[in-house]
């Protein structure tokens, strides 16, 4: 009997990217566990990985290539061998970038998986796709792109606190984050912070696990944060509470800023917020007098219109109180752009044919149905789940029944995504392949090595992608690197992140923290904006037409007053604690843990609609409807009504999730989704 414990991390995305141990005995993965010595995750992992190995043996999982038989979206397949699947490809990709040119393909990747190999935005083989010429992501644009770029008007980067320095903070803001669900290693910090006498306020619309165990708990009406946020600030500057020196020293446009501040009086921010103008004043004089204050804000709170205009705003508070300036203060929202690996070496801009356009996300509806010039003939799906995650999913549905589209998807389970594929390519899960991590709610680096064979004919898609490019003839050598090559490509840098971080040391523990000091105060040296300082002022984002100065930015749905009259209900589809977006929306158990799908409604909204408990609705606006149950609860405030993301459509009533009722619109900058800022109306529905 041999038994191995091979090192790995968690592949989901997840801030917290966890690192495992997978015992191995005699070639069987029996056990998986977090890895104790990993500083952030601690051996802990968490309610829906701890039973990732029976995920990766569940009955539905996909272990050939498909060819489909059906109509679009019907799901009927058979069975075919990896050289016919290849084949077919091959050829009709070919025969699109003959007739339309490669931007033709669209190579939509999705966060399935966030390795660097297998996975994100191209992964290991973005270069396969620049050889190709095809249209790219910018970046990603359907979950954190509003709030990188806000933070960037004002920090520079969207990067801030090192997560562990929370356990210095005498004050805790947790804004607009389910931290015990979205990313619950966190909240070790935050006790440790607690031993030390630190307070803990949640800011937002629904009280989460995380707002109940706070010492307080803020409710504002969605979308308003930036307008608390300048509301908070009024009140600091009334104590007389700003740090002038810091402000003089490190910080642009503080005179003209302060000017805006001075109009967001408590009384105009309660009318604004909805939230008690005391409140407002009690918790400004609290973070005015309790030096470190440490924000936590992370993604929820930037799916809306004005997204990226709040973290902007976020950002400023500790550049006023010089809290970025102290162990312990500012904020934390992604360390993602810490990392300063090697990503162009590993995605080889530099093999386009020609430049590309990008394509978004977020518009997946829009970019199958309107665009021209060329028109999307070729759709390659990787690690994403457009139909149950893509905004405006009636949109996507049409895009995706089209006949002259080509679709493939690479996945690992028979998603709603995978029943509109022509092919479908069975992909390894993380047991099974290799892959390099980087967490972004902490400051380390993992290594995934294969632990098993894959089932059936799995593959990495690393390996799919170079089997692809001998079928296509592609003759850059490049294209056929091993997996370890492009490892070694990735961690190959000058940055000094990444100095005295190699492969070698990387396989061996399974984690490594950056090259920075602990604590950790990012800007110490100064700001990494055009000035060097802390902008309120921003120049550059003058010159992307936006308005120079932090501030706030309505959400266009809440602020919508004749939309407001035909949808008077807000709602927020947030993290569900039992799935990972979609992944495990299909897991039996998960599935029963999570119990009923349903969405929660304030017992006011209810009775106003003669809704009772357990009912039965249809959630709907002029976009789409779901169906499922309500339930009544004070945890949402009135106007609001709650649900989760995650569900597959083809498990509820009407065959579609929530994403029925969400716009393609964009956010206020960086082109980012609008989950949360959405009107629905909510009635009854007939009973099966
Ligand atoms: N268990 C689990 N963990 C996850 C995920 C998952 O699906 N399940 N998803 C992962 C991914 S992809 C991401 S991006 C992160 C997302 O994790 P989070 O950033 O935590 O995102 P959400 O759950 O969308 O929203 C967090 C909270 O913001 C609140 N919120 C919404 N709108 C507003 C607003 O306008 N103002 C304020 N103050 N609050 C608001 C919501 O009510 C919610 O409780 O989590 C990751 N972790
Ligand atoms: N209403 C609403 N919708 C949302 C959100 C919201 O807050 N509200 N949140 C949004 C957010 S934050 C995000 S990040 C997106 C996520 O949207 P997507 O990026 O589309 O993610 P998933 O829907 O989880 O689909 C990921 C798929 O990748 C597959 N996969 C996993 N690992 C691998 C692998 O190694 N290889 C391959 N080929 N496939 C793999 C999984 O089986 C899964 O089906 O959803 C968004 N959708
Ligand atoms: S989903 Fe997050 S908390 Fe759970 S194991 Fe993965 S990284 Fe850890
Ligand atoms: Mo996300």
């Amino acid at each position: 009997m041999t038994v191995t414990a091979v090192p790995g991390a968690c592949p989901l995305d997840c801030p917290d990217t966890c690192a495992w141990t997978v015992t191995v005995r005699d070639g069987q993965a029996v056990e998986l566990r977090g890895n104790r010595e990993h500083p952030f995750t601690k051996g802990a992992l968490c309610v829906k990985v701890n039973r990732y190995l029976d995920h990766t043996r569940a009955p539905d999982r996909l272990l050939y290539p498909l060819r489909r038989v059906g109509r679009k979206g019907e799901g009927r397949f058979e069975r075919i061998g990896w050289d016919q699947a290849l084949d077919t490809i091959a050829d009709r990709l070919a025969d699109v970038v003959e007739r339309h040119g490669g931007e033709a393909i669209w190579p939509y990747y999705g966060t399935g998986t966030m390795g660097y190999l297998q996975g994100l935005s191209g992964g290991g083989f973005g270069r396969f796709w620049n050889a190709l010429g095809a249209s790219q992501h910018e970046a990603y644009g359907i979950c954190s792109r509003a709030g990188g770029f806000g933070l960037g008007y004002t920090l520079g980067t969207s990067a801030g606190m090192d997560p562990e320095d929370f356990a210095h903070a005498r004050l805790i803001l947790l804004w607009g984050t389910n931290t015990l669900t979205s990313g619950h290693h966190l909240w070790k910090f935050i006790q440790a912070a607690q031993r030390s006498g630190a307070y803990l306020v949640a800011i937002d619309p629904i009280r989460t696990r995380t707002a109940e165990r706070a010492d307080e708990h803020l409710a504002p009406v969605p979308g308003t944060d930036a307008a608390l946020a300048l509301g908070l600030l009024n009140v600091i500057v009334a104590e007389g509470a700003e740090d002038r020196d810091y402000l003089e020293r490190h910080t642009l446009g503080w005179e003209p800023f302060r000017d805006r501040v001075a109009g967001f009086t408590p009384e105009r921010v309660a009318a604004i917020t909805g939230l008690p103008a005391e409140r407002i004043v009690a918790l400004g004089r609290r973070i005015a007098h309790t030096r470190p204050t440490a924000i936590r804000a992370t993604m929820g709170l930037q799916r809306h219109a004005g997204g990226g205009t709040a973290l902007r705003t976020l950002a400023c508070i500790p550049g006023v109180t010089g809290d970025w300036g102290r162990p312990g203060g500012g904020l934390s929202y992604s360390t993602g752009a810490f990392f300063g690996l090697n990503k162009p070496a590993l995605t080889r801009p530099d093999l386009r044919p020609h430049p590309v356009r990008t394509l978004q996300m977020t518009r997946l509806g829009e970019g199958l149905l309107d665009l021209a010039d060329p028109p999307v003939k070729a759709l390659f799906v990787l690690g994403a789940n457009p139909m149950a995650s893509t905004p405006h999913h009636n949109r996507v549905r049409a895009g995706l029944l089209r006949e002259d589209l080509f679709t493939v998807v690479v996945e690992q389970f028979p998603t709603d995504t995978v029943d509109y594929a022509d092919i479908v390519l069975p992909s390894t899960m993380q047991t099974e392949h290799a892959d390099v991590h980087a967490g972004y709610g902490h400051l380390y680096l993992a290594w995934n090595e294969p632990a098993v064979p894959p089932p059936g004919e799995c593959l990495p898609t690393t390996e799919t992608l170079r089997r692809l490019a001998t079928r296509m003839g592609l003759r850059e050598p490049s294209l056929y690197d091993t997996d370890e090559e492009l490892a070694e490509q990735l961690l190959t840098t000058d940055d000094p992140s990444l100095t005295g971080i190699t492969l070698d040391a990387l396989r061996k523990q399974g984690w490594a923290r950056l090259n920075v000091p602990r604590p950790f105060l990012p800007f110490r040296d100064g700001f990494p904006t055009p000035s060097g300082r802390l902008e309120f002022y921003s120049a550059r984002a003058a010159r992307d037409g936006l308005d120079p100065l932090a501030g706030y930015t309505p959400a266009s749905e809440v602020d919508d007053v004749d939309r407001a009259r035909r949808y008077p209900l807000v709602l927020l589809a947030t993290a569900s604690h039992f799935f990972l977006n979609t992944v495990f929306g299909n897991a039996a158990a998960q599935r029963k843990r999570a119990g009923e799908p349903h969405v929660l409604l304030h017992p006011s909204d209810a009775a106003d609609r003669g809704l009772v408990d357990g009912q039965r609705v249809r959630v709907f606006n002029d976009r789409g409807a779901h169906v499922t149950q309500v339930r009544l609860s004070d945890r949402v405030r009135p106007g609001v009504a709650a649900t989760t993301k995650g569900h597959w459509p083809k498990l509820l009533a009407t065959g579609s999730n929530i994403n029925a009722t969400v716009d393609e619109r964009d956010t206020d900058m960086g082109g980012g989704a609008v989950f949360h800022d959405n009107r629905v109306q909510i009635e009854p529905a007939p009973e099966p």
